[in-house]
């Protein structure tokens, strides 16, 4: 059984209302490395640059990625230029996200492997707000 050398991963996202997608995801980020580390975006970072609302907090959304197996560490995403930095300092062979980024993050190639995962069809948040204001709605009325 080969011994899995020391190489941290890192991933970046938003993971509000966490959901298998999003699991899926962080089990195999982890499975590339010994140590995951997951640059949460800020509830400011979303709501200025990513454009995003999220339902659950920062602090709860760092809360819930930290009781997770797959994850080592969590630190916050602030502003799109900081990956160059975090794979430096945390010393990251590996930054892994979905395929959705395809291409974006080529750039790091000259300090890392990059790795683009294929996201997991027929969820999202996006898809899980509409059940629930569907499902919350009928509720409400009946
Ligand atoms: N994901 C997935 N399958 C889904 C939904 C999401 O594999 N059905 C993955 C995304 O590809 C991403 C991670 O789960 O790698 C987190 O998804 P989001 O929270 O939507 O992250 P995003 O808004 O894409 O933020 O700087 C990069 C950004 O912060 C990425």
């Amino acid at each position: 059984m080969s011994e899995k050398t020391d190489k941290a991963v890192i991933t970046y996202g938003t993971y509000d209302l966490l959901h298998i997608g999003h699991i899926k995801m962080l089990r195999r980020c982890r499975a590339l490395g010994s140590r995951l580390i997951v640059a949460l975006s800020t509830d400011e970072f979303n709501l200025k640059m990513k454009n995003k609302v999220c339902i659950q907090p920062y602090t709860e959304r760092k809360g819930i990625l930290e009781a997770i197996r797959y994850v080592d560490l969590v630190i916050p995403e602030e502003n799109w230029e900081q990956k160059i930095g975090d794979v430096k300092q945390y010393g990251v062979e590996i930054f892994v996200i979905g395929d959705d980024w395809a291409g974006h993050f080529d750039f790091l190639k000259e300090l890392c492997e990059v790795v683009y995962l294929p996201r997991t069809e027929g969820i999202s948040t996006t898809i899980r707000k509409k059940e629930i204001i569907q499902n919350f709605t009928k509720e409400s009325l009946s």
